[in-house]
C-alpha cells in the first residue's frame, strides 16, 4: 500500500499500485475543483510541484506560458521516499510543513488516496483545489491573460486526441515500463512507446507543432516526457531502443520548446536526474547516472 486511509498512512511506502499482471496502474487524482476564470489576487493560489515529475511539470508551464508566475505561487518537493513528497526545507513550503502530505491533512484530515505533486492550493479558504495536471492547466489556461490559449477552442478537439494518445503510450507509458515487475508488462510497453514515437516523427514532418500552426497543451504534454527521456527513462525505465536525439524531427522539437520563451525557467535537469535516480524501487543504490544526457543546453 502506498497511500493513505482516513488520514492516516496505510503500510509502507511503494512507487506504484499494480494490477495483478506486474503492469503499474495510476490511480485517478481526488481534489477535482475549478478555479473561477478571473485573474486571482497574487498571493491566493499556489503550485506545490517537484523538478522531477513531469505531470508538476506542465503545471509549471502553464503557469509560465500564460504569464502568471507573480499571481501564482510556486513551492518545490525535492525528495520522494516514506511518507510523500519531502520539502529541501521547511522555509519550501509555507506553511513550514516537511513533507506534502501534511497539506493533504490540513485539507482533509481524513484523506484518502496517494498524495501526488501537483497540488492547486488556495491559501484564503485553506483548501485543495485540484491535484490533477490536466484539469490545472485547462484552468490555468482559462484565465484572463494576453498570452496565447493552451487549448483554443477550435483546436480543441485535436489536442484531446493527442493528449490521450501521449497519455496512455508514452507520458504514463514509459512509467509502466519503468515500474513493470513482469517482463510482458514491460515488453507491452517499451513496444508502446517507440510505436508511438515513430508515429510522432512522421506526423512533425513539415510541422513545428502538434496541432495547428501554434504551440498548444498537445507539446507541453509531448515536452514532459521528451525532456526526461534520454537523461532518466532511456536508463532507469530500460526505455532504450533509441534515444530521443535519433528522431530528427522529435529532438528538433524538443530544441523549438526549450528555446520558447518562459520553458527553460521551468526545467532543472540535474535536479530531475537526481530526483528518478532516488527512487530505489528501480535504483536500488540511488547512484545517478552519468549519461545520457540530452542533447541540449538546459539550465542545470
Ligand atoms: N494524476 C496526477 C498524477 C500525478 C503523479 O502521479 N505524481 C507523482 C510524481 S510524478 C507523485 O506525486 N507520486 C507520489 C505517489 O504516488 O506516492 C496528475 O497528473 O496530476
Amino acid at each position: 500500500m502506498a497511500r493513505m486511509i482516513d488520514g492516516r498512512w496505510e503500510g509502507e511506502w511503494r512507487p506504484t499500485d499494480e494490477d495483478g499482471d506486474g503492469a503499474f496502474l495510476r490511480k485517478p487524482s481526488v481534489f477535482r475543483d475549478a478555479l473561477p476564470p478571473v485573474r486571482p489576487e497574487p498571493g491566493r493560489y499556489h503550485l506545490f510541484v517537484a523538478w522531477t515529475c513531469p505531470w508538476a511539470h506542465r503545471t509549471l508551464l502553464a503557469r509560465s506560458l500564460k504569464g502568471l508566475t507573480d499571481v501564482i505561487g510556486v513551492h518545490f518537493a525535492n525528495t520522494l521516499s516514506d511518507h510523500s513528497w519531502a520539502f529541501e526545507e521547511r522555509s519550501a513550503s509555507p506553511h513550514g510543513h516537511a513533507r506534502l502530505y501534511e497539506l493533504y491533512l490540513r485539507a482533509d484530515p481524513h484523506y484518502t488516496g496517494r498524495v501526488t505533486v501537483p497540488v492547486l492550493w488556495d491559501e484564503a479558504e485553506q483548501r485543495i483545489v485540484n491535484n490533477e495536471s490536466s484539469e490545472i492547466v485547462a484552468m490555468l489556461d482559462r484565465l484572463p491573460s494576453d498570452a496565447p490559449r493552451l487549448r483554443p477552442d477550435p483546436l480543441v478537439p485535436e489536442i484531446d486526441a493527442w493528449s490521450e494518445r501521449l497519455y496512455g503510450a508514452l507520458n504514463n507509458g514509459v512509467y509502466q515500463a519503468g515500474f513493470a515487475t513482469t517482463q510482458e508488462a514491460y515488453d507491452a510497453a517499451v513496444v508502446g512507446v517507440f510505436d508511438l514515437l515513430d508515429q510522432l516523427e512522421a506526423h512533425l514532418d513539415g510541422r513545428d507543432w502538434l496541432v495547428g500552426d501554434q504551440l498548444t497543451e498537445a507539446d507541453l504534454r509531448l515536452f514532459v516526457t521528451a525532456f526526461r527521456f534520454d537523461a532518466a527513462y532511456f536508463s532507469l525505465f530500460r526505455c532504450n531502443l533509441k534515444r530521443w536525439a535519433e528522431y530528427p524531427r522529435l529532438q528538433a522539437h524538443l530544441e523549438r520548446m526549450v528555446a520558447h520563451p518562459g520553458v527553460a525557467e521551468t526545467c532543472n535537469l540535474d535536479a530531475m536526474r537526481r530526483g528518478y535516480a532516488s527512487v530505489r524501487a528501480i535504483n536500488p543504490t540511488g547512484i545517478v547516472p552519468r549519461g545520457p544526457l540530452p542533447l541540449l543546453h538546459v539550465p542545470s
